[in-house]
């Protein structure tokens, strides 16, 4: 297996970039028989079903569950009128979930607390597909975690192909997780009501940013990006899909930080009480400055 190698000067590398810059790419992850997998699996998927209007930026947002964690699920998520026509359980999320390669990536990243949803997301931009909004995934702004110098919620994904400028790959401000810039005054709740119903490309919430740096990358590369990081997608200009997995975990268990952690660690972090729950909040509050 390439990940990991014993290798601490490239370990702090990964976790440090994903500290610093809010995002980290460990490469060659998932395997080419995988990969296989999974494109046959979505290219089935996408064949046999339509995808609502309102994911178009997205290119789609389907839940695959782990059949353990459906068993598990509400009814009333089960049932729901808008969900349903969107999650499935299927063994398949375990092959993401079980992968040998993506447990070394992840203790490469030094994660601790590590807690899958256990489920996957299926995000697929259709050939010509429209491009994704800046935005960030975070929606706990409200709570004291808003403010930790580490993450606590990250997205761990792999794209089926290759990706490029011209496919649709990621764009992302690196280190607008912990800092604010003018972008996030202006932008809609992500993947809400009022962002999917957008007709004009023509806006800020579309738009190059000085600050933007493309994100290509090779089939089977994992990437860790903390949710609080602003991100966003080129239009996809070419004849294929360009299809991602992406798997939401949760690190760190908020307030801990982690166990490596030797810088300062701000007031309201340390004097947390995590049986708080606050108001789910999307748009960023004082914590992010
Ligand atoms: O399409 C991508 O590359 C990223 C998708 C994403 O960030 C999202 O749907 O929240
Ligand atoms: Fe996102």
């Amino acid at each position: 297996m390439s990940v990991g190698r014993g290798n601490q000067l490239e370990s702090y590398a990964n976790r440090d970039e994903l500290v610093e810059q809010g995002y980290t790419i460990v490469p060659g992850v998932f395997s080419q028989d995988w990969l296989d997998e999974f494109r046959d699996w979505t290219s089935d998927y996408f064949d046999q079903h339509h995808i609502d209007r309102r994911y178009r930026f997205q290119g789609s947002a389907i839940r695959v569950y782990s059949p353990d964690r459906w068993e598990r699920e509400d009814a009333a998520v089960k049932n729901h009128p808008e969900l349903m026509s969107r999650i499935l359980p299927d063994p398949i999320a375990d092959r993401f979930f079980h992968d040998p390669s993506f447990h070394a990536a992840c203790e490469l990243l030094q994660f601790e607390g590590l807690q899958s949803e256990g489920k996957l997301i299926v995000l697929s931009k259709p050939a010509h597909g429209p491009p994704l909004y800046w935005h960030q995934d975070f929606s706990n702004w409200n709570s004291p975690e808003a403010a930790t110098p580490w993450p606590t919620m990250v997205f761990l994904s792999t794209y089926l192909t290759d990706t490029s400028k011209a496919n649709g790959c990621l764009r992302v401000i690196p280190g607008s997780h912990r800092r604010r810039v003018d972008l996030h005054d202006v932008l809609p709740d992500a993947h809400g009501a009022a962002v999917q119903a957008l007709q004009d490309l023509n806006t800020p919430v579309f738009a190059d940013h000085p600050d933007a740096v493309d994100i290509p990358m090779k089939a089977g590369d994992l990437i860790a990006a903390d949710a609080r990081l602003l991100h966003a997608a080129h239009p996809n200009d070419t004849d294929e899909r360009r299809t991602l997995v992406l798997a939401w975990h949760k690190v760190f268990p908020f307030p801990e930080p982690p166990s490596w952690w030797t810088r300062p660690i701000p007031d309201v972090v340390q004097g947390a009480d995590p049986t708080v729950e606050y108001e789910p909040r999307r748009a960023p509050t004082e914590y992010l400055r």
